[in-house]
């Protein structure tokens, strides 16, 4: 199958166009305009967490408007714009993270160190899951001076770092790892779970009854709140039984803002000029469920100890149990957050730009993704509209990439395929 589409009655056989379009649409102009799709879902996400906190951009609504105009009717069949869409979509992508960034710190504050338990206390549990601040506040508030422990999952780990969320007692710790440990861990603890976005799993039966959504998520048989009451939560955890006090085995940590960063830049460029700190390497993205996956882990393993990690995003969890120590005080794993959170990383690699008066792609900084879905698409395409180069991505390209488009990526953008750890690393650190 060269390409699919059924967008219109005209679909070859009234099934769907996959070799080529009967409109004359070619197979590059589908693949190019899918891309555009996953970028607008990746934008309309963290747009929609924004506006959940009254926070809106005029500029950004018309783009979406424009993209989905541009993509979902026969409006436009020249390729050539269609990667200028997506540099365009990736530069829009930069400035809803921008706008979400904002509202997150105006709202909870800008992001402190925090070391985060993995172990539970006595008492009932609900488990939030998914990037929604905002659910998981309104949640807190409204546990407050109970026995009914909340405990993050995968992409609201960073939530510990916000002063106005840390406040509250009945924040416990974070279980569970990425995304996709769902099934395994809801189904192990009898904890009532709160979805609030992607990416929710279909649950199990056996734990579909305690199970919840809110805000964009929704699944079937499982109860959906609108608006902010968690009262039915809350009663289903108070129902289930009070989870054992078991130590945390290890902690994580998260927190590190562009301005707890900015805050030693001075240390960071001594270190770096006194030969202490030899690469900076950004590790994460959204992990995905292989075997391959395992790269991340072995890379940063494999990594020389003057070397300096930032990550993001739920592919953190292949790594974030690793103690990696510290550089003269600098811890050598700085998280600084949700995949929307790649806006600090961006900010940190330009405050080092300007620290070394070098162009970003000078400096000794690489770029090592992983990506699974929509908003990992709209990121790689911020990345690139900034002209950042040389990044490394895996572990499997998603099924609508192409040799076509691989090839733009990688003679536009020297885009590079992850090898094996250690072939990588030795090709980075020798360059
Ligand atoms: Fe086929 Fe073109 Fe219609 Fe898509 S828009 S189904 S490619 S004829
Ligand atoms: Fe992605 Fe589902 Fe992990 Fe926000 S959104 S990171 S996978």
């Amino acid at each position: 199958m060269d390409m699919f589409c059924y967008m219109c009655s005209q679909a070859l056989n009234n099934e769907g166009c996959v070799r080529a379009g009967v409109c004359g649409k070619s197979p590059l102009v589908t693949r190019l305009q899918d891309n555009l799709v996953y970028i607008l879902d990746g934008i309309s996400a963290y747009y929609y967490h924004a506006r959940e906190l009254g926070y809106k951009d005029e500029e950004i609504a018309s783009f979406l408007s424009k993209g989905l105009y541009s993509t979902l009717t026969n409006v436009n069949f020249d390729p050539e714009s269609y990667v200028q869409l997506a540099l365009e979509a990736g530069m829009m992508n930069l400035r809803v993270m921008k706008l979400l960034k904002k509202a997150h710190i105006e709202t909870y504050g800008e992001p402190v160190p925090a070391e985060v338990e993995t172990g539970t206390k006595k008492g009932h549990a609900i488990i939030v899951t998914g990037h929604n601040l905002k659910a998981l506040e309104e949640l807190l508030k409204q546990v407050e001076g109970t026995n009914v422990y909340v405990y993050t999952h995968s992409e609201m780990l960073p939530a510990h770092g916000y002063p106005v969320l840390r406040k509250y007692r009945n924040l416990a710790g974070n279980l569970g790892a990425a995304w996709y440990d769902q099934k395994m861990l809801f189904d192990e603890i009898p904890a009532a779970i709160l979805g609030t976005s992607n990416c929710v799993l279909l649950p199990k039966e056996s734990y579909r009854n305690r199970m919840f959504t809110t805000s964009i998520a929704r699944l079937p048989g499982v109860t959906h709140i609108d608006g902010y009451d968690y009262s039915p939560v809350i009663e289903k955890a108070l129902s289930l039984p009070e989870l054992e006090e078991k130590p945390s085995t290890y902690k994580l940590t998260t927190g590190y803002s562009t301005g707890v960063v900015a805050s030693i830049a001075d240390k960071i460029k001594a270190l770096v000029e006194s030969g202490k700190i030899r690469h900076f390497f950004v590790i994460g993205g959204c992990d995905t469920p292989t075997q391959k996956g395992n790269y991340y882990r072995e890379f940063a393993k494999k990594l020389p100890e003057d070397t300096v990690i930032i990550t993001l995003a739920c592919g953190k969890y292949r790594i974030n149990d690793i103690n990696f120590g510290t550089i003269d005080g600098v811890p050598r794993l700085l998280d600084v957050g949700q995949c929307n959170d790649t806006i600090v990383a961006i900010e940190i690699a330009e405050a080092l730009s300007k620290l070394f008066d070098k162009p970003i792609n000078d400096l000794p900084l690489t770029l090592v993704l992983t990506w699974m879905e929509q908003k990992a698409v709209a990121i790689l395409w911020t990345l690139l509209a900034l002209g950042i180069k040389g990044i490394y991505i895996g572990p499997v390209l998603p099924a609508w990439v192409n040799q076509d488009i691989l090839n733009v990526l990688q003679s536009n953008y020297d885009l590079r395929l992850i090898s094996d750890p250690e072939n990588d690393i030795k090709a980075i650190l020798k360059a």
